[in-house]
């Protein structure tokens, strides 16, 4: 593919000058802002974050902060997953749905105080319908996008790393939880959550003036656990079933289709914009859903369209996401799969740009 010409539109990241010394070769365009997506390979990336800990610019996971005394009400407007136990400390994975029930954004919820949230949304413009619900409800809450700016650091040496840099303490982070840690004199959200299965924090860097002290204060500390700059990595979330808003699912799709129906509890969350709609369509359950699949053959190509998929020449879904996993041998995928072809075990085919291969719906994700 051509290169991304760089211009105002596509943001940089408080730590761009850094991604670009470790040698990034590949960029995505997420939340209108740089996403690494490749350093050494996809594969070697995938190996070194499995083994030891990588340091991710996921910036473009941006926040929409909500500040006032109807932020609490606002969060629970926008998500079928019931708010009301989440105390301040606590992120939740939480589903964001329009009127009809379709997922607008997956983000993590974060919740700093009673009146004062971060919302670290998926790629979508999140705001914009965020503002108009606060505005159209005349709601005494402001809404805005903070200088705030994820890294995470991910790996099964995370804990050392982070040890070394926040202090011991960091190591007693549950997961979906958050402290406050201190870097340069400033307060810093650390949470233990990120966009692999291997483990691991994300520090809400607020001030872009400290990214690169921090970056830079990681890769010292590092040095000897082999730490390096990493992205989230295509084959290893598709093994783990991290799914991807935009790519695996859209806003024609319901949480329950997406598999996130452990997310909502629609009876329960009043207020909920959605709710309606959800209760409507949940009566009857999904008629389509996504599913871990395992497609034969060699390396399949990279998944830039969806993939048709097939059962005796009848169309039942699409692949949405796919890889070769080099630690499973075969091709790990993620499609949205009809009802009647959506058991474990069942055997379909994938029109791939490279032709049709035999594909295996799958029991669970990989990891
Ligand atoms: N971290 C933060 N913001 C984000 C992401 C993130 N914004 C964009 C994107 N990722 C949002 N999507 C996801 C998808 C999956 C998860 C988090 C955000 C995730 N899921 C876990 C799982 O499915 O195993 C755990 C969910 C749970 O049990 O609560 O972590 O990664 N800050």
């Amino acid at each position: 593919m051509a290169l991304l010409s760089p211009s105002r539109r596509v943001r940089r990241t408080p730590f761009s000058d850094g991604v670009e010394a470790a040698g990034v070769k590949a960029y995505t365009v997420y939340n209108r802002m740089l996403l690494p997506t490749v350093f050494e390979s996809v594969e070697a990336d995938y190996h070194h974050m499995k083994k030891h800990v990588q340091v991710w610019d996921v910036a473009c996971e941006r926040q929409v902060e909500l500040r006032g005394p109807d932020a609490a009400k606002l969060m629970q407007m926008l998500t079928p997953r019931d708010l009301r136990g989440m105390l301040p400390g606590r992120c939740f994975y939480v589903p964001i749905v329009d009127e009809t029930g379709g997922m607008l954004n997956d983000p993590v919820a974060v919740k700093l105080a009673e009146d004062r949230w971060w919302i670290s949304i998926a790629d979508s413009d999140l705001m914009l319908w965020v503002k108009g619900i606060a505005q159209g409800f005349r709601l005494d809450v402001l809404v805005d996008e903070p200088d705030v700016s994820p890294l995470a650091v991910q790996g099964p040496k995370a804990d050392d790393l982070m040890a070394r840099v926040f202090g011991e303490a960091v190591r007693d982070v549950k997961f979906f939880r958050f402290g406050m840690f201190q870097f340069e004199g400033r307060d810093l959200v650390v949470a233990r959550s990120g966009y692999s299965k291997q483990g691991g924090f994300e520090i809400y860097v607020e001030g872009s003036d400290i990214g690169m002290p921090l970056w830079n204060a990681l890769f010292a500390a590092g040095e000897d656990l082999e730490v390096r700059a990493g992205c989230p990595n295509l084959i290893e979330r598709i093994e783990g079933g991290l799914l991807s808003y935009g790519n695996d699912m859209t806003d024609d799709n319901t949480p329950h289709e997406c598999g996130l129906g452990r997310f909502c509890d629609t009876q329960t969350a009043i207020g909920c914009i959605g709710r309606d709609a959800l209760l409507r369509v949940s009566k009857e359950g999904p008629t389509q859903q996504i599913r871990a699949i395992a497609i034969e053959g060699d390396a399949v190509p990279r998944c830039d369209r969806v993939w048709p998929l097939f059962a005796k020449g009848e169309r039942i879904g699409q692949i949405t996401s796919a890889a070769w996993s080099p630690d499973h041998k075969t091709n790990v995928a993620i499609g949205m799969v009809r009802m009647t072809h959506w058991d474990s075990g069942t055997a379909l085919e994938v029109e791939t740009p490279e032709g049709m291969r035999m594909a295996t719906v799958q029991p669970g994700f990989w990891a």
